[in-house]
C-alpha cells in the first residue's frame, strides 16, 4: 500500500470542514489509517517545511499553521496514492485551483489553503516518520 501525510490545516479545522474532506479521501476509495487532532509548534513545522525556510512567506506560513489544531491524517491506497491526493487537494494557490478540488471548492487564500499532502513517497515517509512515529516502519 502507498501512503501519504495529509494535514487539514487549522484553517480546514476551524471552518468545520475537517469531514468534509475525509469525505473526499473515503469517497475517491483511500483508506484513512491514522489521525490525529494536534496543535503543531514551530519547531515542527521548521522541519516539516524545512525546503522553505528561507522563503519570504515562511514567517506567515509558520504562525497560520501554529494558530490552532490541525488534523493529521495517514491515507493510503494503492501505487499512486501520493499523487492522487495531490490532485485531490487542487494547485497551491486557491485561486488557480481547478473546481471540483479541496482547495479550489473551499479556499481563496494561498497562506490558508485548507490541506497539506506529501508531495512525492520519499517526502510521504519522512513526514509520517516525523508525525507517526510509534507508527514505526510497518505503515
Ligand atoms: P503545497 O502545499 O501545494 O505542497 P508548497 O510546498 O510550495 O505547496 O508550499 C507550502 C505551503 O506554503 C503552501 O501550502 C502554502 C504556503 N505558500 C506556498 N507558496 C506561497 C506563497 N507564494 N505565498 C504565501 N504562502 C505560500
Ligand atoms: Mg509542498
Amino acid at each position: 500500500m502507498e501512503k501519504t501525510l495529509v494535514i487539514c490545516k487549522p484553517d480546514a479545522v476551524e471552518r468545520g470542514l475537517v469531514g468534509e474532506i475525509i469525505g473526499r479521501f473515503e469517497h475517491k476509495g483511500l483508506a484513512i489509517l491514522a489521525s490525529d487532532l494536534r496543535l503543531l509548534d514551530s519547531e515542527v513545522l521548521g522541519h516539516h517545511y524545512s525546503e522553505h525556510t528561507e522563503k519570504p512567506f515562511f514567517g506567515d506560513l509558520v504562525a497560520f499553521m501554529s494558530r490552532s489544531p490541525a488534523m493529521l491524517l495517514v491515507v493510503g491506497g494503492p501505487e499512486g496514492t501520493v499523487g492522487v491526493v495531490r490532485t485531490l487537494m487542487g494547485a497551491t494557490d486557491p485561486t488557480q485551483a481547478a473546481p471540483g478540488t479541496i482547495r479550489g471548492d473551499f479556499g481563496l487564500a494561498v497562506t490558508e489553503n485548507l490541506v497539506h499532502g506529501s508531495d512525492a513517497v520519499e517526502s510521504a515517509l519522512r513526514e509520517i516518520g516525523m508525525f507517526f512515529p510509534e507508527l514505526g516502519a510497518g505503515v
